[in-house]
């Protein structure tokens, strides 16, 4: 069984506490991490500063380590996937697909390092002359990093990466039910040559070890991503400091009836509603189908969903294997059988053994669901018809949350008013909702939070703009 204490100043510590690591398919326990007291997370915070102010990596060293990592994880790749597989409860083709992603993100990070700029800033004012005034981007100092359990490689490395591009140190707090890979990480980036400090890694969960690193004011940022209501509570704690957050969303997706291909739209929506097991921030949610084709994208929705797997996520054929946890299986069938009560149909799916939860296609559906107006983050998608283009977008509008939205249409002027009239950060033609490039810039508006990520967006956050005024009498 492996172990991972907490990796601080570039040595793993033993910990008092344990946490287990289950395998949540099989329910065994195949790991086990520290739980950081408040004392371990102020000596990683410790380390931190040291390095971040005794390291002077340069740009190009940094380009070079992490380009290095991105090689050892490529090479590392079917052991990752596995990791992924066991503490996620991803289904192998997932697992895999991630690590690719993984690679992908390091490597842009890496590049991000070379092109940390700046510019001139004209300054023709009276008093000014003779005077040369440009800006630098300078890190931040030290960065919080805190990762949610349903991409725990590669979402750790839209922190870690451009964190350590910029020239930051990290404090990472991975999540508690999937912690191992980002342990896995630390020492990849070791290998790859990173200097003692610059990556700590504190294992706990959220509300002890987490809070404690929130409060440690001399973490100058905090990167999140997880729920609105763990947001929130960061951006209350930490005052004026700077955070980016990355939250939830119940992503919506038009399908409207000059659709080029309404079979491939019915694909997509279905499949990318139940990829990593629903539990995607980008996930497919909420489908809204032109009546015209409604019963047809139905049929077809209900074909490709009863035709998955779904099991055992180690099958490299399986597409849909368990959930997080019992618990939060539990909870997503709960939501599905509330809105069978008020009136829903499952149309396919819908029943549930242990953590898994067979995908779930849901129809007549009403917007005060919960399956319709809030996260179910599970598999579960719930198609509606729509008469009115208008109608439709505003129904989509309609949500507390704004990360991503898709729209599936073949009429390029309605293509671009969508863009502006639908309320989310990416607004995504003729694809699901769930597309995503990792270079592209990612985030979210209303509670789906604030700042971007993507690495050139990322180093951004990461960053501050310092003006200098040469004065050249
Ligand atoms: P959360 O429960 O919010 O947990 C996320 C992280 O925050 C975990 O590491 C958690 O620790 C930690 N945490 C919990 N309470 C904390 C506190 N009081 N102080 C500091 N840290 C705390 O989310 P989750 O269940 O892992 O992930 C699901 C959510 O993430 C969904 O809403 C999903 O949409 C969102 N998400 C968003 C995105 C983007 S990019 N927008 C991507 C993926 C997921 P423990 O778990 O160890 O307690």
């Amino acid at each position: 069984m492996s172990s991972y204490g907490h990796y601080i100043g570039g040595k793993w510590i033993d910990s008092e506490e344990w946490i287990p690591v289950y395998n949540k398919y099989t329910g065994e326990v195949f790991a086990r991490v520290g739980k950081a007291s408040r004392e371990t997370v102020s000596r990683a915070v410790d380390a931190a500063p040291l390095a971040f102010g005794q390291k002077k990596t340069g740009a190009y060293e940094r380009c070079e380590i992490l380009m290095r990592a991105a090689e050892i994880i490529r090479q590392r790749k079917e052991e990752l996937a596995l990791t992924i597989v066991r503490e996620v409860g991803k289904v192998l083709k997932d697992a895999r697909a991630e690590v690719d992603r993984s690679v992908q993100t390091l490597i842009a990070s890496a590049e991000e390092a070379k092109r940390l700029d700046g510019s001139v800033v004209p300054i023709p004012m009276p008093g000014a002359d003779n005077r040369l005034a440009f800006t630098i981007w300078v890190p931040v100092g030290v960065v919080g990093a805190i990762t949610p359990f349903n991409f725990p490689l590669n979402l750790t490395l839209h922190k870690v990466g451009p964190a350590i591009a910029a020239g930051n140190a990290v404090v990472l707090k991975p999540a508690r039910a999937t912690p191992v890979v980002a342990c896995k990480l630390a020492d990849i980036l070791a290998e790859a040559g990173l200097p003692d400090g610059i990556l700590n890694v504190v294992n706990g969960s959220g509300s002890e070890t987490g809070q404690y690193l929130l409060e440690d004011e001399r973490i100058a940022m905090f990167t999140f991503t997880g729920s609105p209501e763990v947001g929130r509570h960061i951006k209350r704690v930490t005052g004026i400091r700077k955070v980016a957050l990355e939250l939830g969303n119940n992503s919506p997706n038009i399908v409207h009836r000059d659709v080029p291909d309404p079979d491939k739209a019915a694909e997509l929506c279905v499949t990318r509603g139940f990829t990593n097991n629903g539990q995607a921030c980008i996930s497919v949610q909420r489908i809204y189908v032109h009546k015209d084709i409604h019963e047809r994208f139905v049929r077809k929705a209900v074909e490709i969903t009863g035709s998955l797997k779904v099991g055992n996520p180690e099958d490299p054929d399986t597409d849909v294997g368990p959930m997080i946890s019992e618990k939060e299986a539990i909870r997503a069938e709960s939501w599905i059988l509330e809105a069978v009560r008020q009136g829903a149909d499952v149309a396919c799916g819908g029943k549930r053994k242990g953590a898994v939860l067979e995908p779930t296609v849901l129809t007549h559906v009403r917007p005060d669901m919960k399956v319709v107006c809030e996260e179910i983050f599970a598999p579960v998608v719930s198609i509606i018809p729509f008469d009115d283009i208008d109608d439709a977008i505003r129904q989509a509008n309609d949500s507390k949350y704004g990360l991503q939205a898709g729209l599936f249409t073949s009429d390029l002027n309605l293509a671009m008013r969508a863009a502006k009239e639908l309320h989310f950060g990416g607004v995504i033609i003729n694809d699901a909702s769930t597309f995503r490039a990792d270079v592209m810039p990612y985030g979210g508006v209303k509670d789906s939070g604030f700042g971007k990520e993507g690495p050139h967006y990322a180093v951004r956050e990461m960053t501050e703009e310092r003006l200098v005024v040469l004065n050249l009498p």
